[in-house]
């Protein structure tokens, strides 16, 4: 068993954005520069939009984060976006998800330009990406791809079974794995929580990206010897041991599944920072546009 070593990899590929952006000043051109809004203070989503922007100084991009209160309106939102669309000082912006239950995340996400759209949720970009064109792709499955391929992963002809079926991850991953290309060529199955013989698809999976948010889901018996294991999930569960008072937990159960595998990700250190790297990959592709 070989860990798919995120921490590392990520590091790899903010080094390489890094070397980029100094070319990029000696050429006389700014930074990339990327803004963050967070609504609230969901303690996981601040935990990740404070490495979003600790990410971006360590390879020297300029960042914005734009943090409003839980009860901000939609309407003062939606202008803030719009305010960012226009803003040529910005290469792209994301809006932290989730988002209050008062506020439409669709209007939200249609409401970002696409060529700013560095989180790759905005219709165009996931359609654009489903017919293999041009297009941001979201940083969870981008980070995983690009995991794939710097390890070098076979993936042509591979039984590639996605559980979960999110807009975020599930969906485009299971696209992603099927294209004409590598990483891809796979054969896609996706499972979800109506799917009835679960155990028996996700043991047939030569690869297997768990995304079902549930803590552990993924057991030994669920896992054909040899796979190659991609754990999507990060549940934090109590645990007073710890001094922040949580572990993390994947969708996999981790201990009793990885010795079964030839390839698989940790939780953390696996999925979480490549997601990081990938959105500052999309942030340098969106400054690259305007040089
Ligand atoms: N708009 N909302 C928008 N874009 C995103 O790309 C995200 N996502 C997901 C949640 N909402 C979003 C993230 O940023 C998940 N996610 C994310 C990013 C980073 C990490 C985890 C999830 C991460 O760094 N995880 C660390 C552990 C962090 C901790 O200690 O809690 C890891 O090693 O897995």
């Amino acid at each position: 068993m070989e860990l798919l070593d995120g921490k590392a990899i990520s590091k790899q590929l903010r080094e390489e954005l890094k070397e980029e952006v100094e070319q990029m000043v000696a050429e006389g051109h700014r930074p990339p520069h990327l803004a963050v809004i967070l609504v609230g203070s969901n303690p996981a989503s601040e935990t990740y939009v404070n490495a979003k922007v600790k990410a971006c100084k360590d390879v020297g991009y300029e960042s914005s984060l734009l943090h409003f209160p839980p009860e901000i309106s939609q309407e003062i939102l939606l202008n803030t976006i719009d305010e960012l669309n226009e803003n040529e000082d910005l290469d792209g912006f994301i809006v932290q998800l989730p988002l209050p239950s008062h506020i439409d995340d669709r209007t939200v996400i249609e409401r970002v330009l696409p060529g700013k759209d560095v989180d790759g949720f905005h219709p165009i970009n996931v359609g654009r990406m489903a017919l293999g064109l041009d297009a941001f792709v979201s940083a969870t499955p981008g980070g995983i791809v690009e995991l794939i391929k710097r390890y070098e992963i076979e993936t042509e002809g591979k039984h590639c079974v996605v559980l979960g079926r999110s807009n975020i991850v599930g969906g485009p991953m299971s696209i992603l794995m099927r294209r004409n290309t590598y990483p891809g060529n796979c054969t896609v199955t996706i499972a979800h929580s109506r799917t009835k013989n679960i155990k028996e698809v996700c043991a047939s999976a030569d690869i297997l990206i768990a995304a079902i948010g549930k803590p552990e889901f993924v057991t030994a018996d669920m896992v054909k010897e040899g796979a190659v294991v991609i754990d999507v999930g990060i549940n934090r569960m109590d645990d007073a041991t710890r001094e922040r008072g949580y572990r993390l937990v994947g969708d996999v159960a981790f201990a009793e599944v990885s010795p079964k595998c030839s390839y698989i990700t940790p939780v953390p250190g696996g999925v979480g920072p490549m997601t990081i790297a990938y959105l500052l990959n999309n942030t340098m592709i969106a400054a690259r546009k305007r040089k």
